[in-house]
């Protein structure tokens, strides 16, 4: 399969910001902008300086302060706004994020279609932040809980879901009355700047405060910036655990609200009973699709011994025809890993399970080198392991599946759960004691947890994020909207008493 000319793709790229309205390559930038995809650099932006970002905190915290008196619902009009214009501009955000996050055509599209979905369901939020009514336990009293608007969100964004996550936040953020100041990954700057320069159309068009939503670029100084500025009220940071262990302490420190999305090492139990077709094509699409760069990606499949062999042969016949090649390209299922870092973490991972003793069924191979030698296609890799290793514990944000085997059903809860992270997981099995054992309080401990479908591809109304190293966080759907929002306990009394609470007497 072959890959675009660098030439052909610069000029999409820059027809494509043109017509999202991003005008902010500079030849003289400091932070160049590489697509995956031929490897090459695309341009070239401007850095935000560390005092850019205290003024942009500064200016988002003013427009917190107008946003936060505008009602709910009138709030729900500017992601309204945005929703539409992400169904206009669908296809050219959705081919940015193909560019610059290598994802194959359908999967840019699903992203933005992600966006959307968000939009919709923040936009029924802004006439649904309820709060409680709560029984008094004193005469002529009434308790209420209100949710207010919190402050500016800050948000620190990973370059596997350059837009979908930022408007997870983004859009609740906004119709819970809160500023956005958003650090994208360095490898995704442009994809960025096409949603900034959406939603500023958005803010123009219903006449809301431009700081509400910012971009800043740059390096860890700058993320650090906005992490330790007391005005951020939030910080919504997705991508991996040791990026969540140096910025919780920072947060926590000033007594800031966190909101992480961290590290996942989701994994597939499959049982005796399960149907095979449908497990290989969700084991397929979770373990080798966006090859392997999603937080969600399936990193380990415990297959019962009585299975696992026609499992692996199914599994191997699947992956030894997968179609690697150029994310643009029709037919492509699994385009490039993000960077050379990243060929290293899976060429690394492969040594280590091989001296662990894991067999390579498939993969372990780089391809399409000669064609463009600074872009990096591999092979989605299977690797048979023994035992659960350290390897296998660990997140290597690459296409490799490790598969082991297991006897009896709690000691596959055992090993499912025998890792640091907790983000996603999932059981294929017809036997139904097995399924509610697996979602269970006793069964798999994460935050995401499916059965007969893979442990990637979530829908945006359920709450999305994990347990343990993943870091607690939700987004997204159901009450996630509550992290973005500060709860009042209201105690009204309409007497002409003041009855102390727990029968107190205070004789004054
Ligand atoms: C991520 O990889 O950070 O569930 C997010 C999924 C997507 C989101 C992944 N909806 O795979």
């Amino acid at each position: 399969m072959t890959l675009p000319s660098h030439d052909t793709l610069t000029a999409e790229t820059t027809d494509v910001l043109r017509r999202l309205g991003v005008d902010a390559l500079s030849a003289d930038g400091d932070l160049p902008a590489h697509s995956p995809v031929t490897g090459g650099e695309l341009g070239r932006l401007r850095a935000t300086t560390p005092d850019e970002v205290t003024a942009a905190v500064a200016a988002a915290h003013d427009a917190f302060l107008e946003w936060r008196t505008v009602p709910a619902p009138a709030r729900g009009q500017l992601v309204r706004e945005l929703g539409l214009l992400l169904r206009e501009h669908k296809e050219d955000l959705g081919a940015l994020v193909s560019i610059e996050a290598g994802k194959i055509r359908s999967e840019g599209l699903g992203e933005v279609q992600e966006m959307i979905d968000i939009c919709d369901l923040a936009v029924g939020l802004s006439r649904q932040l309820t709060g409680l009514t709560i029984a008094s336990e004193r005469p002529g009293h009434r308790m209420m809980e209100q949710w207010h608007p919190l402050g500016v969100v800050g948000i620190i964004s990973a370059f596997n879901f350059p837009v979908a996550v930022w408007s997870w936040n983004a859009a609740l953020a906004l119709v819970c009355g809160d500023p956005v100041v958003w650090k994208p990954s360095e490898k995704t700057m442009l994809t960025a700047l096409g949603c900034q320069a959406l939603v500023r159309e958005a803010i123009r068009r219903v006449g809301a405060p431009e700081a509400l939503s910012t971009v800043i670029l740059g390096d860890a100084a700058v993320g650090e910036r906005l992490v330790d500025d007391p005005r951020v009220a939030l910080l919504s940071a997705t991508g991996s655990t040791r990026m969540g262990k140096a910025v919780a302490p920072r947060v926590a420190a000033r007594f800031g609200k966190l909101l992480l999305e961290l590290g996942g090492n989701n994994a597939a139990v499959v049982a005796p009973s399960a149907d095979l077709d449908l497990a290989v094509r969700g084991i397929v699409f979770s373990a080798a699709g966006t090859a392997g760069q999603r937080c969600t990606t399936l990193r380990r499949v415990i297959a019962h011994e009585s299975i696992v062999e026609d499992l692996v042969t199914r599994l191997t016949a699947a992956y030894e025809t997968l179609p690697i090649g150029s994310p643009l390209a029709d037919g492509t299922l699994v385009g490039p890993l993000v960077d050379e870092a990243s060929y290293r973490g899976y060429s690394d991972a492969i040594a280590k399970a091989k001296a662990n003793g894991g067999t390579v069924l498939v993969g372990d191979e780089r391809v399409l080198a000669d064609e463009a030698p600074d872009a990096f296609y591999v092979r989605p890799t299977l690797v048979r392991m023994p035992t659960q290793s350290e390897i296998v514990q660990t997140e290597t944000f690459a296409p490799i599946l490790y598969v082991m085997t297991y006897r009896d059903f709690d000691e596959a809860l055992e090993m499912h759960n025998d890792v640091p992270q907790g983000l996603s997981s999932s059981i294929f099995t017809l036997n139904v004691r097995e399924a509610e054992r697996f979602v269970a309080a006793d069964g798999s401990d994460c935050g995401i947890a499916n059965v007969n479908i893979g442990p990637s591809g979530a829908e945006i109304g359920g709450a999305f994020g994990g347990e343990k190293e993943t870091g607690g966080g939700r987004e997204s759907g159901s009450d996630a909207w509550r992290a973005y929002m500060r709860r009042t306990t209201n105690t009204i009394n309409y007497s002409t008493e003041l009855p102390l609470a727990q029968g107190v007497e205070f004789g004054v």
